[in-house]
């Protein structure tokens, strides 16, 4: 059966609204999850390790009646070893390579990120420290969307930024553990794993229990219980986001073979049924190409039902004016990831001001990015590039300010403060600031 994927055109006097209710996406809160979840924290909280204990055993379906104590959900750094010395030779070499390269693209944003000081006339010194967090947490899901790739992706920034302890927890569905994700963690830099998931590990890195050190930051992607007990965490401890599903948007000027542009649609889509994938283009005929692409390809791929209900009901093929309006609409989805499938991707790339990750030219698939370019695949979401940034050495570090002054600069600045202070009507203040005067 040929897909039945949305076609728009730009010149179209209803382009806009329904382009709009193309991208609307409001990941949605459950009352039932929210409520299941807020007893969970507040029972570990409360109870600390027995209940995490129970609702491991629980809702992970622990073998053998479950575990006795929280000792056997720690992963010992053997077992870790043993798992990178157990897969196989070409997955741990790649492994390795992706690691390498994303330790030093991360690297590199660190060099970025110093600090600075200035010392000013008068020899008052002001300045900007930056601390790497003391411990994070990393929330690796244990369902469908194991990804060791994102054990790399976030471990590997943290450990770049100089986190002293990484505590990654994964449940284990079945006590069934998955061993490239310990062969990942196991080169990452993780300091702990513990095989807990679901708002119960959440509370116990926000909260802390006996055998778990609390948390200073909690990242990683999860199910909407997760995602609602970070929701629900946050302010005790940091989060990274709340990941929606994968979005690619390819522009491409219709020199590309559009079996690959096909494909790379594809492979957004099979993360996720409510994954979204869209093509803009300028030409007509192109677009046509790429759609009988789709239809030759996709019986073929073993995730071919997810792929076509995420192309028919969130994809769309888009023919635009030309390049420069399909630039124009691209900052207006401010998609996740956005491949610029062009000559001279250049031109148009310096015209983009929304995106999570760029790919400029035919050869860049979004699926290097998601691997092994170096570059973090952990990305914003749902437009949210409009205001947010891809995961990095910065979201493992805080800065503080650090103010020095000199006697000389307590003299003018002492006057400044101290009229400001009563202007507030806080005589402290102004004291304070007036007792350093000559
Ligand atoms: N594309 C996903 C990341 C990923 N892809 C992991 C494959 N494995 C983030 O949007
Ligand atoms: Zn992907």
């Amino acid at each position: 059966m040929p897909i039945q994927i949305t076609k728009l055109d730009s010149t179209q006097a209803d382009f806009k609204k329904s382009l709009d209710a193309l991208l609307a996406f409001e990941a949605s809160t459950d009352e039932a999850i929210e409520r299941a979840v807020a007893g969970i924290l507040a029972d570990v909280k409360a109870r600390g390790d027995a209940a995490v204990l129970e609702y491991t055993n629980r809702f992970d379906r622990i073998p053998n009646g479950g575990a006795a104590s929280m000792a056997a959900f720690d992963i010992p750094e053997a077992e870790l070893q043993a798992a990178l010395a157990a897969i196989p030779e070409a997955q741990r070499n790649a492994l390795h390579i992706a690691a390498q390269r994303i330790r030093v693209f991360h690297e590199r944003q660190k060099q970025e990120l110093n600090g600075f000081t200035y010392t000013e006339a008068d020899g008052t010194v002001l300045g900007q420290k930056v601390t790497p967090l003391d411990r994070v947490g990393i929330y690796v899901p244990g369902g469908k969307a194991a990804y060791p790739s994102s054990v790399l992706m976030n471990a590997i920034p943290a450990h770049v930024a100089g986190v002293g302890e990484i505590t990654m927890v994964v449940p284990t569905p079945d006590g069934v553990k998955n061993q490239m994700v310990l062969a990942a963690a196991a080169i990452a830099g993780v300091t702990r794993v513990i095989t807990i998931g679901g708002a119960q590990a959440v509370a116990a890195l926000a909260h802390g229990t006996e055998t778990i050190q609390p948390v200073d930051k909690i990242v990683g992607p999860g199910n909407a219980y997760v995602a609602a007990a970070k929701r629900r965490v946050f302010g005790i401890v940091g989060i990274d986001m709340i990941a929606g599903p994968s979005e690619i948007l390819i522009i491409c000027d219709g020199t590309t073979d559009p079996d690959w542009v096909a494909m790379d649609l594809f492979s957004q889509a099979e993360h996720d049924e409510l994954a979204q994938a869209i093509l803009l283009c300028p030409d007509a005929d192109y677009i046509a190409k790429v759609e009988a692409s789709i239809n030759k390809l996709l019986p073929a791929m073993p995730r071919a039902e997810t792929i076509r209900t995420s192309l028919t009901d969130r994809g769309a093929l888009v023919k635009v004016r030309d390049m420069a309006e399909a630039c124009a609409i691209a900052n207006s989805i401010a998609a996740e990831h956005l491949e610029i499938s062009a000559e001279n991707p250049q031109q148009w790339a310096d015209q983009i001001r929304h995106a999570g990750a760029m790919f400029l030219g035919r050869f860049s698939s979004e699926s290097l990015g998601d691997y092994c370019c170096g570059p973090n695949h952990v990305l914003p979401t749902s437009r949210t590039a409009r205001f947010s940034s891809p995961l990095g050495v910065y979201d493992f570090q805080k800065r503080s300010s650090i103010i020095h002054v000199s006697e000389a600069g307590a003299q003018t600045l002492g006057k400044v403060a101290a009229e400001l202070a009563y202007g507030e009507g806080l005589q402290a203040h102004a004291r304070s600031a007036e007792l350093r005067l000559k």
